[in-house]
């Protein structure tokens, strides 16, 4: 994103997607799973569910994957399709282009993936993703995606509250903080053999943030486990923030005392903050906030709207600002 900036004219062909694909899941599964859906378009939709569910969870959470529970939130919204989510992505490690992530992540290896808890915390050491995961019940959002270059989408993910996740290993009362790092993986990882970022890319929140109900700790999307260009096997997504708080390809966490140090912020300060809240009354210095290209969009179906503060999710998350000066705090 320091980088480059895409235009809505930049879309390519491919984005401009038929209406139908509009529809959203539930709706779909509700109507019955494609069984009684010949009419056109609709079949775009089975496509897309079927490749999502092409990727199959490892056999400690099948039963989780099957169990999915599903939440009020976002039910109303038109969910991307499962395409253009997969293939237009961040993910810098693989490379910065949007394409890719998906291009160069296929033989990312998730399978097995352990975390580091470190820090201001009860229980620390070394966990199985799956050990981790299996103690929850699995939930679908959707939510919406609002990237700090000023595009967005509405992802149905799985996962379980991030907070519930961070409770069990038992922050002490001076976990101010938590931070999260992405795997650091040259081999596997070709962007990390040079560029100017310091990898491991970081992230962090403060522990009110983080423990927050919104704030997700993300194993998959589209009814099953994550593809590796959307950060697999496990990922933050912080639907009221720029997208690059959502860090991916989770191997560390650090409960801490002091607000840690973020990749982006330490990239270019004065255009991207810790705290990167949605917010159309604070321009990037280098472009407006106050729209964004909902995706799909292309020539055709530009697909521009307003961006709300917090991303549309001020009623669940502003009382954690009050009385912050959020230009100064960006
Ligand atoms: N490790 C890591 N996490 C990352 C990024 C990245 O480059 N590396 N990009 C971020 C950005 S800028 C965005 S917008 C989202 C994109 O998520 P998506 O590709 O699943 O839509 O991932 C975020 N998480
Ligand atoms: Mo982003």
């Amino acid at each position: 994103m320091l980088i480059r900036n895409k235009k809505a004219s930049d879309c390519t062909e491919s984005e401009v997607t038929d209406q139908s694909v509009y529809l959203n899941r539930r709706q779909f599964m509700k109507m019955g799973g494609g069984v009684a859906l010949g009419v056109g378009g609709v079949g775009h939709v089975a496509a897309a569910l079927q490749e999502g569910n092409s990727l199959a969870p490892p056999a400690s959470l099948t039963n989780s994957f099957q169990n999915i529970i599903e939440t009020p939130y976002g039910s109303a919204e038109k969910v991307a399709p499962f395409d253009v989510a997969t293939s237009y992505n961040n993910f810098y490690e693989f490379g910065y282009g949007k394409n890719d992530p998906k291009d160069k992540s296929a033989e990312f290896k998730t399978t097995p993936w352990t975390i580091t808890v470190e820090g201001e915390a009860g229980k620390t050491g070394v966990f199985d993703l799956d050990d981790i995961i299996k103690e929850s019940m699995l939930e679908e959002r959707i939510y919406r995606l609002r990237c700090v270059e000023a595009w967005s989408m509405v992802i149905p993910w799985v996962g379980v509250s991030l907070g519930d996740v961070l409770r069990r290993f038992e922050p002490t009362s001076k976990a101010k903080y938590v931070y999260f790092e992405t795997l650091y993986d040259p081999k596997q990882m070709p962007a990390q053999r040079g560029g100017s970022f310091d990898w491991p890319y970081r992230e962090g929140l403060r522990i009110d943030e983080a423990m927050n109900p919104l704030a997700m700790f993300a194993v998959g999307m589209y009814g099953s486990v994550l593809p590796n260009q959307n950060g697999a096997p496990v990922r933050l997504v912080i639907p009221w923030k720029y997208g690059f708080k959502s860090i991916k390809s989770i191997v560390k966490i650090r409960f801490v005392e002091t607000m840690p140090e973020t990749t982006w912020s330490l990239l270019a300060p004065s255009e991207y903050g810790f705290y990167a809240n949605v917010n159309p009354n604070v321009d990037h210095p280098r472009w407006t906030q106050k729209q964004e290209r909902r995706l799909p969009s292309g020539v055709l179906f530009p697909n521009v709207i307003d961006t709300e503060m917090f991303n549309g999710y001020s009623e669940e998350v502003a009382s954690l600002y009050a009385g912050m000066d959020l230009s100064r705090f960006y």
